[in-house]
């Protein structure tokens, strides 16, 4: 049995199904794209969305001036999607912060749901990070900078995909493979792992399971306090298609590569031999951060599980007591961290995706302490390189977008980092020390509450 009016409105009167979704975009080329393709006559032409020009890589047009022109049309597809659930659960929004447009764009949009509508309804948010191999502009720390600042605000989950990730999971596992292992991997091969992950994440909306989880239920196990929600993504099996002989993953398997960083969607660049070494297992450097604990195992806040096909729960228990003794340590103070979801319905694989179809996958959505890194070191420091020289801020200065922003948010990121760092501190030591300042902030921004709702349909906006 499926939910299929979660994501789609049945519409009477032609006995047709739309989905619940607005597609925006500043420039009409990949709307009309949209239009084009064989789904185009699936959308309700009124949610899908464009304007003249785009926003030429740059933040503040996406936000404050080229952004605005299609200000009132999205406000008026939101309203008439929310209006047509009967309950609505959350917004999802899927963008790339690289570009002017996915970074500047949802940021007035959310922050107009929050001022104004829909306050108490979550927003989840699947973001593609930038990366050197398909960096597309030299700006993208400024943008990723702007859209992470917005996202701490506004967002209660971000699932952070990042293509540089993604790129090394298609080329290491599907290309290398491939007729032709000496091709590059497209966006095309990134975009297709990227959807069967957050196809996972929402399949529990959509099927019917043993155990499912909603937004909310996700929601509530992985983020302990509502800045502290960025999470780390991964997917097993990625297996070639040409690869036959490794087709039948066990459930251990499967759980304990979720827990590598080969099959994460996030890059973790500082995997350091050295300090591997002083650990106990191979997979314990992630929670290293070397000015807040001597702990040697990583350390996550909370960790979602979502076995899709014909896992057996007595293998996925003893799978995931497994990964508990040697892959993932949770925080002191959060000693039954795990959210386990089964759903019979596995992930859909194309003949184009060049991936074997198994009988079981599993997505991992995890709360680790080690997000701030990849976070600080390719935004953060690339902000500070540039920055330090004022250089391309006059593009974002002459768009509206004050030059103090940009230092409000860069001091934002790094309270993240603080903020996380502090999580692994254990309760009663002085592992990690915080000012009266940080004190305060923390204390402010830990009463701002999680909005939490049960409700049944979601909005995509993307
Ligand atoms: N994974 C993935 N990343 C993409 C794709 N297209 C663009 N990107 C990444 O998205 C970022 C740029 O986003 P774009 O979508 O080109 O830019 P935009 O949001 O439309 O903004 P403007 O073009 O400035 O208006 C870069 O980091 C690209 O690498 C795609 O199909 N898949
Ligand atoms: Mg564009």
């Amino acid at each position: 049995m499926t939910e299929v009016t979660v994501f789609f409105q049945h519409l009477p009167e032609n006995d047709k199904f739309v989905p619940r979704s607005v597609l925006v975009d500043l420039e009409p080329n990949v709307i009309d794209e949209v239009k084009a393709s064989s789904f185009g006559a699936l959308f309700h032409p009124n949610m899908l969305i464009n304007g003249k020009e785009d926003a030429a890589n740059n933040y503040a047009r996406g936000h404050y001036t080229t952004g605005k022109t299609i200000e009132p049309q999205i406000l008026e597809a939101m309203r008439k999607q929310v209006e047509a659930c009967d309950n609505c659960q959350g917004f999802i929004f899927n963008s790339a912060v690289g570009g002017g447009t996915g970074s500047g764009l949802p940021r007035f949009i959310a922050a107009k749901r929050v001022e104004n509508a829909y306050p108490k309804i979550p927003q989840v948010s699947f973001s593609i990070y930038p990366s050197l191999q398909l960096s597309t502009c030299v700006v993208e720390p400024y943008n990723a900078l702007m859209a992470t600042y917005n996202m701490v605000e506004y967002n209660n989950i971000t699932i952070i995909l990042d293509n540089e990730a993604g790129y090394d999971i298609a080329m290491q596992h599907l290309i290398k493979y491939s007729a032709n292992p000496l091709q590059k991997a497209s966006y095309y091969n990134i975009n297709s792992l990227v959807c069967k992950a957050i196809s996972s994440v929402t399949c529990g909306l959509r099927f019917v399971g043993q155990q499912q989880s909603t937004i909310a239920d996700i929601q509530t196990n992985l983020v302990p306090f509502p800045r502290l929600h960025f999470m780390t993504c991964s997917l097993t099996p990625v297996v070639s298609e040409r690869n036959k002989e490794y087709s039948r993953w066990s459930e251990e398997e499967m759980t304990l590569r979720a827990f590598e960083k080969d099959y994460m969607f996030v890059k973790y660049h500082d995997w350091d031999a050295q300090e591997d070494q002083m650990s106990i297992y191979v997979y314990t450097y992630l929670i290293c951060m070397p000015v807040v604990t001597h702990k040697k195992k990583k350390q996550y806040c909370g960790i979602s599980l979502i076995y899709r096909g014909n896992a057996d729960i007595t293998a996925v228990n003893a799978a995931v007591q497994r990964a508990k003794e040697t892959r993932v340590k949770l925080v002191e103070w959060c000693p039954t961290g795990f959210k386990i979801s089964m759903i019979d319905r596995n992930l859909a694989v194309l003949d184009e995706d060049g991936m074997l179809a198994t009988d079981r996958s599993l997505t991992v959505i995890g709360n680790n302490t080690a997000i701030v890194r990849p976070l600080e070191q390719r935004i953060g420091r690339k902000y500070d390189l540039m920055y330090s020289q004022r250089a391309f801020v006059h593009w974002y200065v002459g768009e509206g977008m004050e030059e103090g922003e940009f230092a409000e948010a860069r001091e934002d990121l790094e309270m993240l980092v603080k903020d996380y760092m502090e999580l692994k501190a254990d309760p009663g030591t002085d592992q990690y020390e915080i000012t009266d300042d940080e004190n305060v902030d923390k204390s402010e921004n830990r009463n701002q509450g999680n909005n939490t709702t049960t409700n049944t349909e979601v909005i995509n906006v993307e």
